[in-house]
């Protein structure tokens, strides 16, 4: 493949923009190379600006769920645009939302629209520190929650269960209230509650993580979480801004069971438009202002056109039979890799839940952070090359979660596993 014209825009952009990107994952340092720059996008396609295209497994990270540009929600946007696009007034729409949300999540009684996941979590995190009048908070190792301050935190060394700032930028004060523990470790995790619960307002977690990869909770982690929790007062909160409607309509609570106190959504509630979510039990969300003392706002939460994408998203996705067929071509996907590593003698994991999964190069049983981080990336750069050269965009890091939509047909997943296939060779 050309990748000329990216070359040129990417050069022009490092001059603009700091590393040419608007997020840093997108500049494809974790797999070398230079980014390609999206010309436009149409189902399971992208169409870079040098005419290349590819079958797509990033949608914007998770949110395009239906595909690209998909027809009715493409239409709902025209028409909504005409109308005008942010009133700072208070709009039928996000009332429509937000009743759609709350009858798929049952464990919610109000919800908060935002603009990013990243205002869900520290909006959550603030709202059950108002709520329990305590300060700390514990997240799990390698759990991205978005790039507030508190969440960019790393376990701290040794015994202490302090964390310390994992990005210059953030005070050790702050990073002090933030306790990280492995992953699936129930045996820190309750040493820690048992030892500071006094102080701990919340538990956030990704149910199922997709920023390692895709790791998932192993049996009865979720169940003894909740418990644990329940137990000491401490607020769990699901960052569902991936998973939601993404593992099952429910999200992963309900695909496990689990009802958290508080949720976090994002990505598909918007159907590509900023939006994030969060919400929960009513005399928790009843401190945020102006109901109660907790304060939190935001010129464009819950914008007309961003109501208007997610609105058209979750109305497709509630149609009938629409999960089967994410999950038939899903758990297509899953056996074509699998059988293609194997067939290639290319040692992988593969996870998966619903409609996001990760292969890792490591032939060890990935359950954390640190067991995550044994797959061979020099392997997961040469493979992700040798995709992109054929046509197919994978995220570019070992560590991030790949996704399918509604638009992946039956012959794209077959031409997936035999690039797949070859590049597993290519690797070896
Ligand atoms: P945003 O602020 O990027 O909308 O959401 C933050 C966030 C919160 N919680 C979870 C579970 C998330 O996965 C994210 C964002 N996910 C990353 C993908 N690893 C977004 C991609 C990026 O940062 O460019």
């Amino acid at each position: 493949m050309e990748w000329k014209k990216s070359h040129k825009l990417f050069k022009k952009a490092l001059g603009l923009i700091p590393g040419g990107v608007n997020s840093p994952v997108r500049a494809f340092r974790a797999v070398g190379g230079n980014p390609v720059f999206i010309e436009r996008a149409k189902g399971s396609r992208l169409y870079d600006v040098d005419g290349n295209v590819y079958i797509d497994y990033v949608l914007s990270w998770g949110p395009l769920i239906l595909g690209h540009a998909h027809p009715e929600v493409v239409n709902a946007l025209k028409k909504a645009v005409e109308k005008g696009t942010s009133y700072g007034a208070p709009t039928p729409l996000e009332v429509e939302l937000a009743d759609l949300v709350l009858k798929a999540y049952p464990s919610m009684d109000k919800v908060r629209m935002v603009n990013s996941g990243t205002e869900a979590a520290m909006s959550a995190i603030r709202v059950a520190r108002g709520f329990t009048g305590r300060d700390k908070i514990i997240k799990f190792e390698g759990c991205y929650h978005g790039h507030a301050d508190g969440l960019l935190v790393k376990a701290g060394s040794g015994a202490t269960t302090f964390g310390v700032p994992d990005s210059p930028g953030v005070p050790k004060s702050y990073a002090r209230n933030t306790i990280t523990v492995p992953f699936n470790d129930i045996r820190a995790l309750r040493t820690v509650i048992e030892q500071e619960w006094k102080s701990i307002a919340c538990v956030i977690t990704e149910p199922v993580v997709g920023n390692i990869g895709c790791v998932l909770p192993q049996p009865g982690f979720l169940e003894k979480l909740r418990k644990l929790t329940k137990d000491h007062g401490i607020v769990l909160i699901f960052d569902e801004v991936m998973t939601g409607f993404r593992v099952s309509y429910g999200g992963a609570q309900e695909y496990y069971g689990i009802k958290p106190d508080m949720t976090c959504l994002g990505k598909v509630i918007g159907g590509g438009l900023p939006v994030g979510a969060y919400g929960g039990k009513k005399e928790i969300m009843s401190m945020v202002s102006p109901e109660g003392p907790v304060y939190q706002a935001g010129t464009l939460s819950g914008n007309p056109l961003a109501m208007t994408a997610g609105i058209e998203t979750l109305r497709i996705l509630s149609k009938k039979g629409v999960y089967d067929k994410l999950e038939k071509h899903a758990a297509m996907l899953e056996k074509g890799l699998i059988d293609a590593a194997k067939t290639a003698g290319v040692k992988t994991r593969f996870y998966r839940a619903g409609t996001m999964f990760c292969s890792y190069f490591t032939g060890t049983h990935v359950v954390d952070y640190t067991t995550a981080k044994t797959a061979d990336t020099s392997k997961f750069s040469k493979f992700f090359s040798s995709m992109l050269d054929r046509g197919v965009y994978i995220a570019p890091s070992q560590f991030e979660a790949g996704f399918i939509s509604l638009a992946h047909t039956a012959k794209d997943i077959e031409k997936t596993v035999r690039a797949a296939y070859e590049s597993f060779l290519k690797v070896k």
